[in-house]
């Protein structure tokens, strides 16, 4: 059995509302059976679309691939078993880079001119899923539905409207604004290492600061059920579903949220900006209160960059929306009885809300230990009372040596 036609879009999403229009991207779509390795990549037309046909019973994934061999891509509306042929399995999304995206002489056109970037955006990454799992089995498609519940949800007509919006894969705006790449000019190397690593497993350290990562294809708004990090040490309360005030989850790509909730942003990690990507969202609460908290064993008389990824979750602004009010802090804990401070900087000041597109700044700075230290303790704090707005999201938390200084 086959069915006899699948349809699917890939959509620039400009304003990440998650609806599924948005103008056409012109980037390599590959579908591939995960059971036989059959593999077709085909390039959508000016509007983003595709139609593949008379694809046999099995298990698939579609997937975006920038770059992929771009002379074996078929243009779209092709038979899949006439065209396909054996591939390895595809393990993880690429998208296209601001910079490829907008590239004119690119073999392909990926894009209508003009319409690429939006405001100050420097990153392309996932408003949907980047990778697509589904079966066909006669003339239905299924996929799950709820990343952890594995539900599945099938439709028999095989041109319903449901399958074409589920393989549509949306791409959008976003802009990461850190500071390494004026160290690196400033002749400061940083260790690629992060301190905050190891640990037991379940551990925040496990994870490296990331937060961790689902496999390919998760539905976005996949919340973990539980808390992932028990020695997380955290003073917020975790929640399985939307934080209000005093709570964090961790999640993938944070879902464009309707009715009430609308203020907050279609939100991708910083770590691979894609489904894949977790990283935690706090609803803030609780001054003085620990958001989360990792002491590392460190050298004395030694330099370290301390670093985190924070965004503001709001996508509006109003004169009752409090920035985010936390603060990125590292103590010398060599003494518990009597830590130090060593850095401390409030997120909130330069954390305004990007009402263009999401945007995940670099919060931290270089540190240097003392003769006598021996442990660092990093902690994100929060600063501020519950209210509207004081919302953020935070990944890549690190802790890495300095190898080489400002030159003299
Ligand atoms: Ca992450």
């Amino acid at each position: 059995m086959a069915i006899s036609m699948l349809q699917g879009s890939l959509k620039y999403d400009a304003d990440r509302k998650a609806d599924g229009t948005g103008d056409g991207m012109r980037v390599p779509i590959v579908l591939q059976n995960l059971g036989t390795g059959w593999t077709i990549p085909i390039m959508p037309n000016e509007n983003g679309d595709w139609t593949i046909r008379n694809v046999p019973d099995g298990d698939y994934q579609i997937v975006e691939q920038q770059g992929y061999q771009v002379s074996n891509v078929w243009t779209s509306d092709l038979d899949y078993a006439s065209n396909g042929s054996s591939a390895p399995r595809i393990t993880e999304a690429k998208l296209p880079s601001v910079q490829e995206y907008n590239q004119q002489s690119s073999p392909v056109t990926i894009h209508a001119p003009g319409k690429m970037t939006k405001g100050s955006s420097n990153v392309i990454n996932g408003v949907s899923e980047t990778t697509k799992l589904f079966s066909v089995q006669g003339s239905s498609v299924s996929w799950r539905t709820n990343g952890e519940k594995n539900t599945l949800s099938t439709v028999a007509s095989s041109n319903d409207n449901d399958i074409k919006k589920f393989l549509t894969i949306l791409n959008g705006p976003s802009k990461n604004t850190g500071f390494e790449d004026e160290l690196k000019n400033q002749g400061i190397t940083i260790d690629s290492a992060n301190l905050i690593s190891g640990g037991p497993p379940g551990s925040f350290s496990a994870d490296n600061g990331t937060f961790g990562s689902y496999p390919q294809g998760t539905p976005i708004d996949s919340i973990m059920p539980s808390p992932p990090y028990n020695d997380l040490k955290s003073s917020f309360n975790y929640i399985n579903g939307y934080p209000e005030d005093g709570q964090y989850n961790v999640e993938n790509t944070k879902a464009h949220l309707n009715g009430s909730n609308a203020t907050w942003w279609n939100l991708a990690g910083h770590t691979t900006g894609d489904e894949r990507d977790k990283f935690a969202i706090v609803n803030g609460s609780n001054p003085g209160q620990n958001i989360l908290s990792q002491s590392v064993a460190v050298e004395p008389n030694t330099a370290y960059l301390a670093s985190a990824w924070v965004a503001n979750m709001l996508k509006t602004r109003a004169s009752n929306f409090k920035l985010p009010q936390g603060k990125l802090e590292v103590t010398d804990t060599t003494d518990p009885s009597n830590p130090k401070i060593l850095y401390s900087n409030n997120l909130g000041t330069s954390l305004e809300a990007n009402l263009d597109h999401p945007e995940w700044k670099q919060f931290g700075d270089i540190i240097r230990t003392g003769g006598a230290t021996r442990q660092l303790t990093v902690n994100i704090i929060s600063t501020g009372p519950s209210g509207d707005g004081n919302d953020y999201a935070i990944d890549d938390v690190t802790l890495r040596k300095v190898l080489k200084k400002r030159p003299p």
